[in-house]
């Protein structure tokens, strides 16, 4: 299956949310003041945010007025490249070293998604003849260990680990060193789920960056924040809280399969301005895939 096809599939219920909503019976109407409003409150109602879905509203209207377009058989089309243009900074290249592995970490709070997405992650580098080590910087919950090695036995990877409870911050100095001494491509780097306010896991987070910085100068090069797309407007408070003592490059969504709130990724990255990377479209090894802003927004507005 092709990428807009596997967006399509899996987005159906946001599709769902946002064009199901507005009806069937777009084509013959007027693309009038009334279905700017119907739109705005659908938009707002699939999670996309107040201020993003105004945007949206606003430029559809600018595109209508430029095209001279009045019939709402066009409103999917015009909402399809608002929405890209909404987008349109996402790129989803992932920074990588320009000498020894690059290391990126993977932050967020719990069971959004993190180690999950690591697996799948790694599967897909492997894939492409990278070699990959995964770092078990999750020392915190129990049995957060076991679940990594598991990822690491199915992608084929090697897991870098301590025993449960000890300093995640000498997690990552082994992988590092691991890495650096086996020439792998690639360390992914598991943390503990936490809350923000948090202060002493926090902290723990800011050791584990400094660690690597000094180890890896220039790492480390992502900081993935993991946001469980179901969750959609939690999603935005969680994204300023990490912002605040993170240096987050870039978000991972993950979920949007099965959920109607896939909407949330264009306040995510209107009002954030962090590009979303990679997106979960469900549990699979091969459900994590780059985020493609003409897909999504293909997925949210065609139908057929
Ligand atoms: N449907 C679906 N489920 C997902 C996706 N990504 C993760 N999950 C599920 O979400 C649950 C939690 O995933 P984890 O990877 O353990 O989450 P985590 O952030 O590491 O959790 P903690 O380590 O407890 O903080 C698991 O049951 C995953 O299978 C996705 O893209 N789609
Ligand atoms: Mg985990």
């Amino acid at each position: 299956m092709g990428l807009l096809d596997k967006f399509k599939e899996r987005l159906s219920k946001s599709r769902a949310a946002v064009l199901g909503r507005l009806g069937d019976a777009l084509p013959g109407k007027k693309l009038d003041e009334s279905l700017f409003e119907e739109l705005e409150e659908v938009l707002i109602a699939a999670d996309a945010g107040v201020e993003t879905s105004l945007w949206l509203v606003e430029e559809v209207r600018r595109l209508a007025r430029a095209e001279k377009v009045t019939d709402g058989g066009d409103l999917p089309r015009l909402l399809q490249t608002a929405m890209e243009k909404a987008l349109e900074d996402c790129a989803a290249e992932m920074q990588e070293a320009d000498v020894g592995p690059s290391f990126y970490l993977f932050v967020g709070v719990n069971g959004v998604g993190k180690t999950t997405s690591i697996g799948k992650l790694a599967y897909r580098y492997r894939r492409q003849g990278k070699k990959v080590l995964l770092a078990a910087g999750d020392t915190f919950r129990a049995a957060a260990i076991e679940q990594l090695l598991e990822w690491g036995d199915r992608s084929g990877c090697d897991v870098i680990r301590h025993s449960s409870g000890s300093d995640p911050a000498a997690v990552v100095y082994d992988a590092i060193v691991a890495g650096k001494s086996r020439s792998a491509d690639l360390i992914l780097c598991d943390t503990a789920g936490r809350l923000h306010n948090k202060t002493n896991l926090m902290a723990e987070l800011a050791k584990m960056t400094k660690v690597a910085a000094r180890e890896l100068p220039g790492s480390p090069h992502e900081v993935l924040l993991v946001l469980d797309g179901t969750t959609g407007q939690n999603a935005l408070s969680q994204t300023k809280a990490f912002q605040e003592v993170a240096k987050v490059t870039g978000i991972v969504v993950t979920k949007l399969d099965g959920t109607a709130k896939g909407g949330v990724i264009l306040p995510i990255v209107r009002e954030f301005g962090v590009p979303v990377k990679w997106v979960g479209l469900g549990e699979g090894l091969e459900d994590l895939e780059p985020f493609d802003a003409a897909a999504y927004a293909s997925a949210i507005c065609q139908t057929g």
